[in-house]
């Protein structure tokens, strides 16, 4: 089934490329500032792994809970007021407890791997869950076909995104990322559509490689942002050198780029007319504006739901 489009009262619909945190702050501040209806967000499932037979879906998690008003804004990822016993259990028979599913978490992987077991679609299931938790964006995995984000380490060793973000808590040199089963992917239903129908294309402040790639990477999709791009608004997640949260610094450069909100504007240049930069970078604006694209600087760090809000303003009137 088609998910019905999003419009807001002026018709002017919004459509975001997401990862994980940032993008689920972005999307609250969004949804503070125009109709959650008139805004879709199409969501990474590269990170997407299989534990304990059950399917995990980390960042629609993440958004899901950030929207629904459920996560624990700290830790930035699972439940707020979580209990750990089923994972104290699972320890204390030698299982792998290194990636923790909260009590409450669990009930979310137990429900959908349950669903994609009796043949539903992942973007069924989500919209489901999405209706659960009172959410009125429109949640869309960008493929309901497997993703997976690869890592080839410098060691060698090729390892699962949660291996390496988990796990070896990235802390690991990364010599290739590949996203297996991309190229054969569809585009989830809707996906295409709202970002035709979408009025302004949002890129969050997510990891450019390993965030935002897999979804780049289903077909149809740069394409289609590379046709519009006058209409994309990217945020840099990198500030003052550094990314907020995770490994995405480290990755641009250990993959050949740079660590800076140059770096971004070099891999998005192709995708998106607009990037928008920290204030702390507003020496850059040149730099970014030679690959191509416009520059806006503004507040990007999204400490408060009202900085949240005020970013999002700002993206919306970025547009060139
Ligand atoms: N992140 C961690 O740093 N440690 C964890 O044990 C962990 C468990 C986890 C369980 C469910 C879920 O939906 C997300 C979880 N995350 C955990 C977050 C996740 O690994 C990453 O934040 C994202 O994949 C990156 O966007």
């Amino acid at each position: 089934m088609t998910p019905a489009l999003s419009r807001n009262d002026t018709g002017a619909r919004v459509a975001v490329l997401c990862g994980g945190v940032g993008a689920a702050r972005l999307l609250a501040g969004l949804v503070a500032v125009v109709p959650a209806e008139s805004v879709t967000a199409i969501v990474n499932v590269g990170d997407d792994t299989e534990m304990h037979g059950l399917y995990i879906s980390p960042d629609l998690d993440t958004i899901t809970y950030t929207l629904g008003g459920g996560s624990d804004v700290e830790r930035g990822w699972g439940l707020a007021g979580e209990t750990w016993a089923a994972m104290d259990q699972l320890d204390f028979y030698g299982g792998a407890a290194w990636f923790r599913l909260g009590d409450r978490d669990l009930g979310t992987h137990l429900y959908r791997t349950g669903r994609l077991s009796e043949g539903a679609s992942l973007s069924a299931v989500t919209a489901h869950i999405a209706r659960a938790w009172g959410i009125q964006a429109t949640l869309l995995p960008v493929s309901d076909d497997p993703v997976r984000t690869r890592l080839e380490l410098d060691s060698g060793e090729e390892v699962n995104f949660q291996e390496y973000f988990v796990r070896l808590r990235h802390s690991v040199a990364v010599r290739a990322v590949r996203f297996v089963g991309a190229e054969r992917a569809k585009a989830a239903p809707g996906v295409l559509e709202s970002l035709e129908a979408a009025e302004t294309i949002v890129i969050a402040p997510s990891n450019p490689i390993v965030s935002i790639g897999p979804v780049l990477a289903v077909p149809g999709i740069s394409e289609l942002l590379a046709r519009r791009r006058r209409d994309v608004v990217a945020v840099s997640p990198i500030v003052g050198g550094r990314a907020l949260k995770g490994p995405a610094d480290r990755l641009l450069v250990e993959l050949g780029g740079h660590a800076s909100a140059t770096g971004v504007a070099e891999v998005w240049a192709s995708v998106a007319g607009t990037l928008v930069i920290d204030e702390v970078d507003a020496d850059l604006r040149d730099a970014v504006e030679q690959t191509g694209m416009s520059c806006r600087v503004r507040a990007t760090v999204m400490s408060s739901p009202s900085a949240a809000a005020a970013l999002a303003a700002a993206v919306l009137a970025a547009r060139t």
